[in-house]
């Protein structure tokens, strides 16, 4: 069903467990341009360590672009149209960042993936996201795109409940994940980061993208 060279010399396409699939490296001849559209979104929208409900600070800055963006404050989470630290809509969602979500979609089996959010997420050497699940989208049949740039993490995918004890995956420069079907509600997190040089400086750049309305 999965075709291993699909996209050439050393770059494979991974089924996960039912619902993820792993793109080792689809991202990576984009990279540049998209890292140069990241500098222009993050000029407009700067990354912030948001405050969790529980009033704690995330050591993961986040911004967004798209026509709705991810924000977690005091009152909750949400999905919201104005960056709440400008007063502004969040950047437009950039050419490169919408193609690159629509063909990896695309490849995992998911036709006319639409996102019209992507959560940017910095981590720096120390910086961690705790297990979590991802439902503050009203559509749970689109799956989620995750692309990482920069620095390699080691991602932690437990099952439907917290108490699963996750697996842990190497997600490196250039790696997309497609997660859907039955992977669409499960457990997550990135466990601390490590220092280092990558061809995006010493930190790492995740970008989800999400049908968030
Ligand atoms: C599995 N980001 O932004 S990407 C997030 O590397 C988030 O920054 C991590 O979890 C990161 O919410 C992980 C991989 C990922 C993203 C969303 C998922 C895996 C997922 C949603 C459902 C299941
Ligand atoms: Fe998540």
């Amino acid at each position: 069903m999965f075709a291993p060279d699909l996209f050439g010399e050393g770059r494979h396409a991974m089924p996960l467990r039912p619902g993820a699939m792993l793109l080792g490296g689809f991202a990576a001849p984009d990279a540049p341009a998209l890292l140069e559209d990241l500098r222009r979104v993050e000029a407009r929208a700067p990354f912030r360590n948001m405050v969790t409900p529980g009033g704690w600070p995330m050591s993961v800055a986040m911004t967004n672009c798209g026509s709705v963006g991810w924000v977690t404050d005091r009152t909750g989470y949400r999905y919201d149209p104005l960056d709440p630290q400008t007063g502004e809509p969040w950047p437009a969602m950039p050419e490169t960042f919408r193609r690159l979500a629509g063909r990896a979609a695309e490849v995992a089996g998911y036709r006319g993936f639409e996102p019209d959010s992507c959560l940017m997420n910095r981590y720096e050497p120390g910086s961690r996201l705790s297990l979590h699940q991802d439902r503050n989208e009203l559509d749970f049949d689109a799956p989620i795109v995750s692309v990482s740039l920069g620095l390699p993490a080691t991602f932690l995918w437990g099952g439907a409940t917290r108490a699963d004890r996750p697996m842990r995956i190497r997600l490196f420069h250039g790696d997309v994940v497609v997660w859907g079907g039955p992977a669409r509600l499960t457990f997550h997190g990135v466990d601390t980061l490590s220092g280092g040089e990558s061809p995006a400086g010493e930190r790492r750049y995740n970008l989800t993208f999400r049908v968030a309305r």
